[in-house]
């Protein structure tokens, strides 16, 4: 039944109005039988009778998806985890620079499809990836290699960032790069919460080459089983030289993903610079420190 159908018969407007009948005062007129009462229909009045009583289960709301498009720092949510913050910088890369970048990057990463595994059976990313960093990467099942080769433009880039970000040129140690070679390569639901990239990551990422949507959707509290269709959604449209932080409990109470998309899309280049540690003793390398869904 869809949801208008189903709040109109919740609500008794299939009923046909009558007129309204004075209701009978005295103990009497109560029903003995609350589930009776609890529907509205009186033992004195005629029996097609409906009156309208407020339900007594609450309809629930799908919140209204929220976009974020402006400049600025946001506090997307207020939790036992933390606070969940966003800082967005449009124009963080003016045009120009970034155009020479992203044919630059384009032409020059060493660009490949990594394979993971989801409950033993191996597939392709639906993206091409590159990875930086003195540690390998972990996720999905599969190893991304230690690589410390950085591309000299990589190395002014992350400077900018991490200035940016107001860390010191060491906040950031690794980079992951993912190309989007057109609207049909994607990156799923997930979040960077491997053991490796430590307590509330700060993640920086930075956008060349055409727009993407890049969606929020907050992680459902354990009585919802995993349903997210009452959890707040928001998208952030990211553009050419956008650079986007993500920082506190972002990454405990919230998944993001940037979902495949049916008309023309030109390649974006995102990189997303973070750090990396060694993974505690006894702990399986890419391991997630919450349940979370499986990154495609
Ligand atoms: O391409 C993007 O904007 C998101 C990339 C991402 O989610 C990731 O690398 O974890």
């Amino acid at each position: 039944m869809s949801d208008k159908r189903q709040r109109a018969r919740v609500q008794g407007s299939w009923a046909k109005q009558l007129p309204k009948q004075p209701r009978p005062a005295g103990p009497q007129s109560q029903s003995a039988n609350p589930a009776v009462a609890s529907w509205g229909v009186h033992p004195k009045t005629t029996p097609d009778q409906f009156e309208f009583q407020q339900p007594v289960k609450k309809i629930r709301e799908v919140p209204p998806e929220k976009v974020i498009d402006q400049a600025g720092y946001y506090e997307i949510s207020h939790g036992p985890s933390g606070i969940s913050r966003l800082r967005l910088l449009p124009g963080f890369l003016p045009t120009q620079e970034a155009d020479w970048m992203f044919s630059k990057l384009l032409a020059e990463l060493p660009w490949s499809q990594k394979t993971n595994f989801r409950q033993g059976e191996a597939y392709s990313e639906p993206r091409l990836t590159c990875w930086f960093g003195e540690l390998p990467y972990t996720y999905a099942r599969s190893t991304l290699a230690a690589n410390t080769e950085w591309h000299p433009l990589l190395l002014s880039l992350r400077r900018a960032v991490a200035e940016a970000s107001g860390g010191g040129d060491d906040r950031f140690n690794s980079l992951l790069c993912n190309l989007y070679r057109d609207g049909h390569d994607s990156i799923g639901w997930h979040s960077d919460d491997e053991a490796s990239l430590g307590h509330q990551p700060v993640i920086a990422s930075l956008t060349l080459g055409d727009n993407r949507v890049f969606s929020l959707r907050k992680k459902p509290p354990p009585e919802e089983n995993g349903d997210y269709t009452y959890m707040e959604h928001i998208k952030v449209p990211l553009g050419h030289g956008t650079l986007l932080l993500m920082e506190g409990a972002m990454q405990d109470d919230w998944q993001h993903q940037v979902a495949k998309e049916y008309h023309d899309r030109g390649p974006r280049i995102n990189l997303t610079f973070r750090s990396i540690f060694p993974e505690p003793q006894g702990h399986r390398p890419g391991t997630k420190l919450s349940f979370t869904t499986v990154q495609t």
